[in-house]
């Protein structure tokens, strides 16, 4: 009631520019952590409990051909907060200290000095959160931040007001130590507090809303969950004891703590949007929510090919919602070719705010897609994974990875099991060329680290 007196006493006065500011939408913006593209009530796995998640898909547009730039997690979350391709921001593979693979347990001196600590996204990178701040948006992260911990890389020095959560790819859901190093923090300090994971950042994420609840906000929750925990006991997914019950008990199997996990984070969800009611935020709220690569290891991919680290589908092609009641359809689902490189520009134009001058992006403003209105512009999509290629132009996809790969007309062969390599060369050669015209667009792109930084 009150915004809405403001914003009469402001057109009466005259002011669109304040008209226009209680206008913005709020905006939240939840990803998964290498949940499968079968992996929701909604997606065809019954049995697995995701009621939020299924609620948020029944009130908004859910995406069956929707992909990331990466099938892993570094270079799928830099895009996402970039707006550009791993190859043209710099940040193209893992952060990560191998090492702990083996078994390898890093002292905090070598952590320091260790690959996870010191390699980030290029600070000349901008950021969606700089951009809608300058929209006038107050702006939150609360999970994994996945793209570095030298303090010029944290999110307080890349546009965020407000972060909770652990800046390098995975942690213990319960220690929240990465091998045996404490890895959560608040703004730029290291903190100790009990809790699961997906519940502290569940209860941040409430806090972030309630504080700013009275203003423009984005929120930005990056689960780890269903990822597998990074300890060295190497147990699999975690989740609390009460969510392991509701898929037959304990101890439980690797299935079942997987499937916890992700009811647990499907809970979580669930309380974000409660609070967006109880405040009649809802209305004003654009909801987005995806996975940032394919499901690995017990996760499912049905009826994709591959999984988590593959070029192929099940890698890449993720579960995606949007919600903004009466922008966006109800209980659509559509499949409109789009990527997560549409994220960044499709946030900027709803916040009404402006795309960076002089920066490529390598996506658009999908929410005419969304509301039908219009046909996806996307007609191609490129991948790189070290040696391992992958273009997509219209229906046809083709992938190179070491031994394996081939040409696929997803029209009817979504799953990629027929090569037609030999029966359609003319294709192949197209989709090589697309490829490699890209690449050098890529090589010719101003140099960004942490990888290509001369
Ligand atoms: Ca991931």
């Amino acid at each position: 009631m009150k915004r809405v007196a403001a914003a009469m006493l402001a057109v009466l006065a005259g002011t669109p520019a304040l008209w226009a500011q209680e206008a913005k939408p709020n905006i939240v913006l939840i990803v998964s952590d290498d949940q499968g593209y079968a992996d929701l009530g909604c997606c065809g796995r019954p049995e697995l409990k995701t009621p939020n998640l299924d609620r948020l898909a029944a009130e908004g547009v859910r995406l069956t051909n929707f992909y990331v730039t990466w099938p892993a997690c570094t270079p799928s979350r830099g895009s996402i907060l970039t707006g550009r391709y791993p190859q043209r921001n710099g940040l193209y593979d893992m952060i990560r200290n191998n090492e702990v693979n083996y078994g390898h347990r890093f002292t905090e001196e070598e952590y320091a000095v260790s690959p996870e600590m010191t390699l980030g996204l290029d600070a000349r990178e901008i950021t969606i959160a700089q951009v809608l701040r300058k929209a006038g948006y107050a702006t939150g992260v609360f999970g994994k931040w996945d793209s570095g911990r030298a303090r010029r890389f944290m999110p307080l020095q890349r546009g965020f007001d407000a972060f909770f959560g652990f800046s390098n790819t995975g942690i213990d859901y319960f220690t929240h130590e990465r091998y045996g190093v404490p890895s959560m923090y608040r703004g730029n300090e290291r903190v100790k507090v009990e809790g699961y994971a997906t519940d502290l950042f569940r209860r941040e994420a409430i806090e972030f809303l309630n504080r700013n609840r009275h203003r423009p906000f984005f929120l930005y929750v990056p689960f780890n969950a269903p990822h597998g925990a990074s300890n060295l006991e190497r147990v699999g997914v975690q989740a609390p004891d009460e969510y392991y019950r509701m898929y037959g008990g304990l101890p439980p199997t690797r299935e079942q703590r997987y499937k916890a996990a992700v009811t647990a984070m499907d809970h979580a969800i669930g309380k974000i949007l409660d609070e967006l009611d109880r405040h009649g935020a809802a209305e004003n709220t654009l909801v987005v929510f995806f996975s940032d690569n394919g499901g690995s290891g017990v996760a499912d991919n049905t009826p994709l090919r591959g999984r988590k680290g593959r070029m192929f589908e099940g890698g890449l092609r993720v579960p995606f919602i949007a919600r903004w009641p009466g922008r966006l359809p109800q209980g659509e689902v559509s499949d409109a070719f789009l990527t997560s490189l549409e994220v960044f520009p499709t946030f900027t134009a709803a916040a009404g705010g402006r795309l960076p001058e002089g920066v490529t992006y390598d996506g658009f403003d999908m929410l005419p897609v969304l509301r039908g209105e219009a046909d996806s512009q996307r007609t191609e999509m490129f991948w790189q994974r070290r040696s391992h290629k992958a273009a997509r132009y219209k229906n046809w996809k083709w992938v190179e990875a070491g031994s394996d790969g081939g040409l696929f007309d997803l029209t009817n062969d979504i799953g990629e099991e027929k090569d037609l390599s030999e029966a359609r060369p003319e294709i192949l050669a197209d989709l090589k060329a697309r490829w490699r015209r890209w690449r050098e667009e890529m090589n010719a792109a101003e140099p960004r680290g942490p990888f290509r930084d001369y």
